[in-house]
């Protein structure tokens, strides 16, 4: 059997995520890991929140809350969210957890080992007022790279430059915005990556079936004269995991933390020992998914992440993957997106621009953010998020054609035969031809989730859902009913046995409506990939019963629209 590894990029701690961070890695990988299942792969699916660094000590100041609180309550927050856009994980973790505490210190003490960190005495921005160091996205300035203003200290969100907070022109606070901000000696440990460069360079030369959006960012970052170049995995901070090496105290390391960005990608095998901990497993069973000596080898492993990501798991994680000198699983395939963009601009939580998680599922079905925000994924481009296309996505494709389809044949079938599938003759060139369609949209959109093409699978399964309404048009079983019921019988049990089928195939992107078609259809809401369309035109037998499926979808008036259009514009900038 395969076995497919799936990870999704752990969303940051602080606050709701919009529609842009779901649709950069969670909600692909939730499509994805969905789909295999559904072809009987063995998949562990895989993610966390992110709970150290900036972005958890900055948030939980403004909110308030001692920031473990604050985590606690967030990852709380993030993970029913998540339930609420029905994604599928094994286990949501936490970076926080004392099995990612216990890994990260292992990781360094192998590192350590291997002679990969060394100590250096360095320049941090200390501020006066705020009385601390000011590591990472505690420090904002201007990019020594392409100028822009908002950069903060360890990247570069607008050319993904990662940054040393030395580099940044005209540094401030941003905890404070104070620009009392001078360079101070303090020790911290480096991990030489530049020693792993060509191991690495060599890695990624392998990866030529990845999207090239992955590749070129990590080629430009090796070949870019930056290199590979060591880096700090150290902080002044209070919160994180501490430095250790192992279990053993590091002197000169105390009161200091990992860097958020070393911790959290070893968090991905972490979250997968924390499953086996919620599941009383062994640690075998986990060990068996990240360790090649432990029955990993067979695994294919895949990440899901926005492009900014693209470096840290294309470089430094590997780094600190091949460096420890240990057989762990490195990523197979790498799938990096583009931004959502919002309305032609970004979104933003300080100005309220935008629709975030909660938001959405306030005023719709997760089943509809899931189908437009997946079959406009950011895969070779940005995309835009706009309320006209959204209204135009969801009543055309779910409501006009999906809908649409299902209602009618039940409908009809009810009104003529009653609720269960007619016998009628035998399936004529129509169907035949329909077979045809039907067979190359299934290995269309098979083809397309293997590769992990979001859009491409998403227009092939609409293919499907059009291919069933334009046979129903053609076939047109309400006027044959005057003249020859068996053979309106025959079509009717035709368009039944789509309905079926769409039920199981569209469940890695809509899932709700997938299980209530299933249930009207009377099969099993979670069936295996059909083996092709000769026997899903047949999976309902002449007296299978069947119900009316309900209102599957609704449309989106203009007047709804124009409302949430006012209401999510955010603040005027
Ligand atoms: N927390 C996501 C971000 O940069 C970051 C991903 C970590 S994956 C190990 O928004
Ligand atoms: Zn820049």
């Amino acid at each position: 059997m395969t076995r497919i590894l799936i990870t999704s990029a752990l969303p940051y701690i602080n606050g709701v995520k919009h529609l842009g961070n779901l649709v950069g890695s969670l909600l692909p990988s939730d499509a994805y890991a969905r789909f295999m299942r559904m072809r009987g792969a063995e998949v562990m699916h895989i993610c966390a929140t992110d709970e150290h660094g900036t972005p958890a000590e900055l948030a939980a100041a403004a909110a308030g809350e001692p920031v473990e609180a604050y985590c606690a309550r967030l990852h709380e927050v993030q993970k029913s969210l998540g339930e609420g856009f029905r994604l599928e994980f094994d286990h949501f973790g936490r970076s926080s957890s004392d099995r990612n505490h216990r890994l990260t210190q292992h990781f360094a003490k192998a590192l350590f080992e291997q002679g990969l960190i060394y100590e250096v005495t360095e320049q941090q921005m200390w501020s006066e007022s705020d009385g601390r160091f000011l590591p990472d996205r505690y420090l904002e300035g201007t990019c020594p790279n392409c100028g822009y203003e908002r950069a903060r200290g360890d990247q570069c969100e607008n050319c993904t430059k990662q940054l040393d907070p030395t580099d940044l022109i005209n540094p401030r606070s941003s905890v404070s915005g104070a620009t009392d901000v001078e360079a101070r000696e303090t020790k911290h440990l480096y991990l030489k990556q530049s020693a792993l460069q060509e191991q690495i360079r060599a890695w990624i030369e392998t990866k030529s079936d990845w999207p090239v959006l992955a590749t070129s960012i990590a080629k430009k970052w090796l070949n870019d004269g930056d290199g590979l170049r060591d880096r700090g995995i150290t902080r002044d901070l209070d919160w994180g995991i501490p430095v250790k090496k192992g279990d053993e105290d590091w002197p000169g390391m105390e009161g200091k933390v990992f860097y958020v960005w070393f911790d959290a990608p070893i968090e991905y095998i972490a979250a997968t020992a924390e499953w086996a901990d919620a599941h009383g497993k062994s640690e075998a069973d986990w060990r068996r998914w990240w360790r090649e000596d432990e029955g990993a080898r067979d695994v294919h492993y895949v990440q899901f992440m926005a492009k900014d990501n693209v470096p840290f798991h294309t470089l430094s994680f590997p780094a600190t993957i091949m460096g420890s000198g240990e057989p762990w699983k490195k990523v197979d395939f790498l799938k990096g997106f583009n931004w959502l963009t919002y309305q032609g601009g970004k979104f933003s939580t300080s100005q309220g621009r935008g629709v975030f998680m909660d938001q959405a599922l306030e005023i719709l079905p997760s089943d509809y953010w899931r189908w437009w925000l997946l079959s406009n994924a950011p895969e070779s481009a940005d995309s835009d998020f706009t309320w006209e296309g959204f209204q135009s996505g969801v009543n055309k494709d779910l409501a006009d054609v999906l809908g649409n389809f299902a209602s009618r044949v039940t409908k009809f079938c009810r009104s003529k035969f009653g609720e269960t599938v007619p016998e009628g003759g035998e399936p004529g060139e129509a169907e035949a031809a329909l077979a045809v369609e039907i067979d190359t949209r299934l290995k269309g959109y098979a083809a397309a989730m293997e590769a992990v093409e979001m859009r491409k699978a998403a227009s092939e399964l609409r293919g499907l859902w059009v291919a069933g309404n334009e046979y129903l048009q053609h076939a047109a079983p309400w006027s044959v009913f005057k003249t020859d019921e068996a053979q309106a019988a025959m079509i009717t049990r035709t368009g039944l046995n789509l309905a079926a089928l769409y039920a199981t195939v569209s469940r890695p992107f809509i899932p709700d409506a997938s299980d209530a078609l299933a249930g009207a259809m009377g099969i099993a809401p979670n069936g295996a990939w059909p083996e092709s369309a000769a026997v899903a035109l047949s999976q309902l037998p002449a007296g299978h019963a069947f119900s009316v499926p309900e209102n599957l979808f609704r449309k989106i008036e203009d007047a709804e629209r124009e409302g949430w259009e006012a209401q999510f514009e955010g603040a005027a900038t």
